[in-house]
């Protein structure tokens, strides 16, 4: 359909005004929430993913294309069926302390909450004080941490420390991810999980809570 390839190639461009302007027009066409998100929002946003790996295009242009999409989810989010809004779990999640990458974690929250997962990000240069604290205030499913330096990635064991220490009842699942991170640092540092990119994350919550779910 004609509206929803104009949305796709408006978050590929980018151009959130008018990701808004086709997304309200698909509306006021009485196109469901669900394939306007489907087929316009991320349908652009696969495109863009693709483009990057291929080194088509660059970091600014995925960074523009996230805003895009985000400003397209904001106006169907209160469209969107009941199914699809109820909330999966919820995550808390930050970009660890010294570090100021986030790029790729805001990929990763909004294709966890294109899932139906519940975000709450904690921005970027958070301290351990500040995941307990949200913790203990939010009781997340599972805590999501990003590093993408070499010199910053030791927080995270700094943190699962913090957290281990609070004896928790119900302790969180814990998920590392980030450019120098591999499965063997997850596994040295006792998270839960690893995940090397936006897509694998999705899986990786999915199994966790799965599991969760399966002990309880
Ligand atoms: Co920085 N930087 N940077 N940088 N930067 C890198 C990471 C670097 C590899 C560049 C290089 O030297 N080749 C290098 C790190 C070297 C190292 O430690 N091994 C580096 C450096 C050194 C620095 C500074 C120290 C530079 C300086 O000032 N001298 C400085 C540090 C600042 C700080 O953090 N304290 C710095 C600063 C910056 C900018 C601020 C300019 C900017 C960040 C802007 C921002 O994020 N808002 C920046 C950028 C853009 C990069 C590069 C070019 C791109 C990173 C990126 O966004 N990738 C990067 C080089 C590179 O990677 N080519 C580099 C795209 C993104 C989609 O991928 O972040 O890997 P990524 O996320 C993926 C996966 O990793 C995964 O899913 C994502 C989506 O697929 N993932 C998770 C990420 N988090 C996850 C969490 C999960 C699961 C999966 O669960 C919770």
């Amino acid at each position: 359909m004609k509206i929803l390839i104009e949305i796709a190639v408006n978050v590929e461009k980018g151009d959130s005004g008018s990701v808004k302007e086709s997304v309200r027009n698909a509306l006021s066409r009485n196109l469901s929430a669900e394939k306007i998100l489907n087929y316009g929002l991320i349908k652009g946003m696969d495109s863009v993913g693709k483009k990057f790996k291929n080194n088509e295009i660059f970091i600014p242009e995925v960074l523009i294309a996230t805003r895009a999409m985000k400003a397209g989810m904001d106006l169907l989010r209160p469209h969107l069926s009941e199914e699809v809004r109820k909330s999966k779990g919820k995550i808390v999640i930050g970009t660890v302390k010294g570090d100021l990458h986030d790029i790729g974690k805001k990929i990763v929250n909004m294709m966890l909450e294109r899932e139906g997962y519940e975000i709450t990000d904690l921005g970027i240069d958070v301290p351990k004080e500040k995941f307990v604290e949200k913790i203990k205030e939010e009781h997340p499913d599972v805590v999501g941490m990003s590093a993408l330096l070499t010199t910053t990635m030791s927080y995270m064991r700094e943190i699962i420390e913090a957290i281990e220490k609070e004896e928790l009842k119900h302790r969180p699942k814990i998920i590392i991810g980030g450019a120098p991170i591999t499965q063997s640092y997850a596994d040295e540092i006792k998270a839960d999980g690893y995940a090397s990119d936006a897509a694998s994350a999705v899986m990786l919550v999915k199994n966790l809570l799965k599991h969760e779910r399966a002990v309880l």
